[in-house]
């Protein structure tokens, strides 16, 4: 299937949900989590270190494993898929970014308020009375990846700070989901970029859109369970592929 076809839907769209995973922020140095040599969960335990069961028993590793992502995050830049994402959102005010990234990407690539299902490594709070905390200033110190690092005290209530993000286990945001969900049963288009599409409940967003009607456009390199509802796969790297599919775009908005 060729980006000229998702290029015609994309064309007659008025509300377009894009739906992101890890994937499309690997062009600019962060890595993905399921990748097979590459991805974080090939070289660590996701048991021990991205669940609520994790931080209770180790806060340290925890604490220290997510501010040496926030130092890898931190000094990473948007990429063109960031910036194409933000291009079809000023050429089509109807759409919604959806991510399930807690990078802060697609707002430094221009996407205006992009739903984050997953939180934010920028989003640290109490581990207990759940008061947002002070982030860190800066990307950090490059704690090596695996290094201890004890937790901040609530200035509250003197519980652990612990990092914003979902662990597995856990709730998403309910008014993040809520939106998330109405966009995708509401739009006319969505485009799934970069994620394998196995953590629910994220993953019923692309399926929500599909059972609503609306076409389903794929970008990713490799073929994945979302592939039988998509009306188009285009497999590449988000990069290139999206830049491709904003030049069909009219020219004012989205070059
Ligand atoms: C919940 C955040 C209930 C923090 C993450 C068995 C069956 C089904 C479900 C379950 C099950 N057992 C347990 C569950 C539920 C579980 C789940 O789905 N597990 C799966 C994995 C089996 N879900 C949960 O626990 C969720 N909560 O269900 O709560 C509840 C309800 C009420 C009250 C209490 C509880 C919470 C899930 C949140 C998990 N959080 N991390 C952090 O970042 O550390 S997981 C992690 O996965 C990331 O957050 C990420 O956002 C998310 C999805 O991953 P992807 O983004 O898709 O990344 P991935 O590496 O997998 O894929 C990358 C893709 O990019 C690949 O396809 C690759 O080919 C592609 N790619 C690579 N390069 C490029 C590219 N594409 C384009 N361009 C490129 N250049
Ligand atoms: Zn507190």
């Amino acid at each position: 299937m060729t980006v000229r076809e998702a290029a015609d839907l994309l064309l007659k769209a008025r509300k377009v949900v894009v739906f992101t995973g890890a994937g499309v922020s690997a062009e600019s140095g962060i890595p993905t989590f399921r990748d097979a040599l590459t991805g974080l969960w090939a070289r660590f335990d996701a048991q021990a270190l991205a669940t609520p069961e994790a931080f209770e028993a180790d806060p340290a590793l925890v604490y220290g494993w997510y501010e040496w992502r926030r130092t890898v995050v931190g000094r990473a830049r948007p990429n063109a898929a960031h910036t194409a994402i933000a291009k079809i959102e000023a050429a089509i005010p109807g759409t919604v970014v959806v991510t399930q990234n807690v990078d802060a990407l697609h707002e430094q690539a221009g996407s205006v308020s992009p739903i984050h299902l997953h939180g934010s490594l920028y989003a640290p709070r109490c581990s207990s009375c759940a008061e947002p905390a002070t982030p860190p200033d800066g990307p950090g110190d490059e704690p090596a990846d695996g290094r201890r690092l004890t937790p901040p005290a609530c200035e509250h209530c003197g519980a652990p700070v612990r990092p914003g993000v979902v662990w597995f286990g856990e709730a998403l945001p309910m008014d993040a989901l809520e939106a998330a969900v109405a966009a995708a049963a509401d739009c006319d288009l969505l485009i799934t970029v970069g994620t394998s599409g196995v953590v629910y409940p994220a993953a019923e967003i692309p399926q929500v859109a599909a059972r609503f009607g609306a076409p389903v456009i794929q970008v990713n390199p490799l073929p994945t369970p979302l592939d039988d509802i998509c009306t188009v796969n285009l497999r590449g790297p988000a990069a290139e592929v999206l830049p491709e599919l904003v030049l069909s775009l009219p020219p004012t908005a989205a070059r």
